[in-house]
Parts: structure tokens; C-alpha cells; sequence
């Protein structure tokens, strides 16, 4: 094992006859009469490599390989238009090899049982689909956390137990804590940064939030992964200007650094080079209006959900800002529009193609009478908001903030039919493992 190791991505780079070790795992093999060929795969890509029957004692070793084994190799590089990326590896010594069982997984049978691919996650995840979304995933996260930290936001965090709902308590999910019955899990850290501007003006956090979400659908986990930023003094078009830039820079830095992952997983890259500011800007008021002439049963006063945010996002070939929601859709804490109190400065942002919510977020009530207005107004108990009402009391200012699902997010950029698999490891309703 003591050889220079190469990784699969570089040996493309080489001249033909150099010698190369690599090492990884058995994507494919296929056995001829006088060869085997290899694909072999490592952290950074596939490769081919050819094993000569005539050397015998490489090609037993070989042969007794199962997709999945583990092996390293040294062999020569070879010009090969006909081979993936170009180049193969003309095999003359296997350094080390771990054969193990035969691999579960049968990768196009296995497509048609997504149920069956979620019970061997731990395994699926070495599939190429898997490799390329969190790949991708890792550029999100990054873009995240460099456009924050570029533009002066404080990395923040919040607590995962928690005493009260912020996204109302339907979908609460009750903690065993000692002996105590009213803790729960995190739907949002939303309160924590408010907290949190008082002493760093700018904040943000990165971080799991929880919702006890009781259907499997496509676009809901119990455990997500959320981005939620905060800050002193933002206003309404403020804010709306920051979703633009920080959806811009994620989607660019994306196809900066995930063409081949992009095409891998065969991403219409057309959308996703057009996203670019100013996105569209659609009121409350304007979608109820498209929804009903597309035939939907929807009235004024109605939540958009799942359906209607499908219908309308087909017809918007970039993300829309959707704001102005009606008080009675969006959580208590968002401010009224002084000049329309019936509506709210909310906004959700939705990804086109029909994929719909990935933001939500708004300017909230700084106002002490108001805030303890709206929380009875909405039947909650103010003492359970007592330290959130307290902010009122010290000092308080006009701010706003916004919560970004990063699941959903990567689910769109990649293209995908299902939540699920733009996340390692997801939690729904039925399933806690592996
Ligand atoms: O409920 S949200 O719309 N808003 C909040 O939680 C605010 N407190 C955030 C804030 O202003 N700081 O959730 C925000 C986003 C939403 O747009 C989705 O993209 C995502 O969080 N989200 C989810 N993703 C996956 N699964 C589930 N169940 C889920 N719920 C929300």
C-alpha cells in the first residue's frame, strides 16, 4: 500500500504510459474471453481498467472481485476514446483487495423499488445519482455559508429543545425530558436569532429544524436541514432584494463548481442559468387570481398549499417572490402592512418547474401591544412567548428574516422527483433508520 496513490479524477490529466496506483471500489465488471474489464470508482470518479487474461495471477485475484469490493490498483495509462473520461488503466499489479459478500444492491433493478433503496441506504449511497446530489449538496451548503459570511453575518446557534411552537403546534414533536412534558423539538431558530440581533445585528444559522410532518409527501422531512438568517433594521424590499442574491449566488456557485454532477444526474441547466435578479414578484392577491383562472377552486382568505403552488410555478420559468399573505395564513409573529392590515409583510419564495416553497420569511412585529395583540388574537398563551415578547420591551427595532428549507432547495437545483433523496440519510413519518 506504501505507492503514491492517484486519484481517479487526475489520471485523466496524464500521458499516456505513465504508471498509476489508484484505489477504490468495483463499480462494474464485465468478463470477456481474454479480458476483464473494470469500472472503477473512488471519491472523485470513475475509471476503466483492463486486466489481461494472460496474466493469471492478477486476473484470479480479479475475477473472484464482487461489485463493491475494495481494491488497489497499478497499472499503466492508456489513451481509450471508447472509455469513460477517456483514458484506462492497463492493470499490472493489484496491490491489496477486500472481496466481501456479493453486493445486495442490483442498481437497475433496484430503480423501480424506492422503498427497497431506502432500506439499504447506507449502501445506496455509493450509487453515482447518490455521489453527484451530495456533491452538490456540499457546494449548497458552502455557498451558504460564504455568502453570509462575506456580507457580515454572524454565524449563529440556536438550541434544539425547545418550549414552545413558532410554526404552530400541530406539527410539534413532544421530547421525553426528564420528568418535564411541555418540551419539544426545534421547528425553527427564527426566535433565537431575533434574540441574537440585539447583541450582533446580522445573524445566521445553519441547522436541523423538526416538524412532526403526520403524511409522506414529496417535499416534507421530519428532520430538514434549515437556513435562517436574521436582521436589525432590514425592511420588506431589503429583504426581498437579500433572497434574491443569496438564491443567485447558491445556483451560480453550483454550476461553477457541478457541471459534471449536474449532467450526471441530467439537469436542464437552461433554468438554472437563467436564475438571476430581479425574480418574479407575485402578490397574494395576483396568484388567487391566476389559480382561479386555471380552473381551481381557491377563494381570498385560502392557504396556497402544495397543489396550487405546483400549478402556479409552471407557468415561471425562474423563482417567484409570493408575498402579501393574508394574516390569517402566516404564523403570528409576521407584521401587518400598515397600509392593508388584512395582509402581512410575508414572502414565500417558490422554485419553478413546479417545485414550489424552498423560502419563507417576512418583516416582523416589533411593536410590544401589537405582538401580545396578535398572539391572543391567534388563541396562544402569552406566557409561553415570554421572552419573545420581552424583545418588544427593551429596545426593539424594525427587523426582518427568512428561513431557507436546504433540502428542498437541492431537491430543485438537482432536478429531483423527491425530497428524500437530496438528503443522506432522511427521516419521514416511517422511517428513523439507517
Ligand atoms: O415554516 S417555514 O415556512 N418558516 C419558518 O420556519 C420560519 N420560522 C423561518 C424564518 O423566518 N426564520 O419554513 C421555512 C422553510 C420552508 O420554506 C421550507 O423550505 C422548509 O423550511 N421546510 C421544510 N423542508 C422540508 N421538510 C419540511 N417538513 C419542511 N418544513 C419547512
Amino acid at each position: 500500500m506504501g505507492n503514491r496513490v492517484t486519484s481517479i479524477k487526475d489520471v485523466f490529466s496524464l500521458n499516456e504510459g505513465a504508471e498509476v496506483t489508484i484505489r477504490g471500489w468495483v463499480y462494474r465488471k464485465r468478463e470477456l474471453k481474454d479480458k476483464i474489464f473494470l469500472i472503477v470508482r473512488d471519491g472523485s470518479g470513475i475509471i476503466q481498467a483492463v486486466i489481461n487474461k494472460s496474466e493469471p495471477n492478477i486476473a484470479d485475484i480479479v475475477s473472484k472481485l464482487n461489485i463493491e469490493s475494495s481494491l488497489i490498483l497499478t497499472g499503466v495509462v492508456k489513451k481509450e476514446p471508447r472509455a469513460p473520461g477517456g483514458s484506462e488503466i492497463h492493470v499490472k499489479r493489484i496491490d491489496w483487495y477486500y472481496v466481501g459478500d456479493p453486493f445486495p444492491i442490483n442498481e437497475d433493478a433496484a430503480k423501480a423499488d424506492s422503498e427497497y433503496l431506502l432500506d439499504v441506504r447506507h449502501l445506496w449511497v455509493r450509487s453515482r445519482r447518490m455521489w453527484a446530489v451530495l456533491r452538490i449538496r456540499h457546494t449548497v451548503f458552502g455557498a451558504i455559508h460564504e455568502f453570509f459570511r462575506s456580507r457580515g453575518y454572524y454565524e449563529v446557534q440556536g438550541p434544539m429543545f425547545v418550549s414552545a411552537a413558532v410554526e404552530g403546534g400541530a406539527t410539534l414533536f413532544p421530547v421525553k425530558y426528564f420528568d418535564r412534558e411541555d418540551v419539544y423539538l426545534t421547528q425553527s431558530s427564527q426566535f433565537y436569532l431575533e434574540v441574537l440581533i440585539y447583541t450582533l445585528e446580522k445573524v445566521y444559522t445553519v441547522a436541523p429544524s423538526f416538524r412532526a410532518e403526520p403524511s409522506r409527501t414529496r417535499r416534507h422531512l421530519t428532520e430538514f436541514w434549515h437556513a435562517e438568517a436574521e436582521e436589525a433594521w432590514l425592511q420588506f424590499d431589503g429583504l426581498l432584494k437579500l433572497l434574491e442574491d443569496l438564491i443567485t449566488y447558491i445556483v451560480n456557485k453550483v454550476l461553477e463548481e457541478r457541471q459534471d454532477e449536474l449532467k450526471l444526474l441530467g439537469r436542464d441547466m437552461k433554468i438554472l442559468e437563467d436564475v438571476k435578479p430581479p425574480f418574479y414578484r407575485v402578490s397574494y392577491d395576483e396568484a388567487i387570481e391566476i389559480l382561479q383562472s386555471k380552473g381551481l377552486k381557491i377563494k381570498w382568505g385560502d392557504d396556497i398549499g402544495a397543489d396550487e403552488e405546483r400549478v402556479l410555478t409552471l407557468q415561471f420559468d425562474k423563482p417567484v417572490l409570493l408575498h402579501h399573505f393574508p394574516e390569517q395564513v402566516k404564523a403570528f409573529y409576521h407584521r401587518n402592512d400598515p397600509s392593508r392590515p388584512e395582509t402581512t409583510l410575508s414572502v414565500d419564495v417558490l422554485a419553478p418547474e413546479g417545485y414550489g416553497e424552498i423560502v419563507g420569511g417576512g418583516e416582523r412585529i416589533y411593536d410590544y401591544e401589537e405582538l401580545l395583540g396578535k398572539i391572543k388574537k391567534f388563541g396562544l398563551k402569552p406566557e409561553d412567548y415570554d421572552w419573545y415578547l420581552d424583545l418588544r420591551r427593551y429596545g426593539s427595532v424594525p427587523h426582518a428574516g427568512f428561513g431557507l428549507g436546504i433540502d428542498r432547495l437541492v431537491m430543485w437545483v438537482c432536478g429531483l422527483d423527491h425530497i428524500r433523496d437530496a438528503i443522506p440519510f432522511p427521516r419521514d413519518i416511517r422511517r428513523v433508520k439507517p
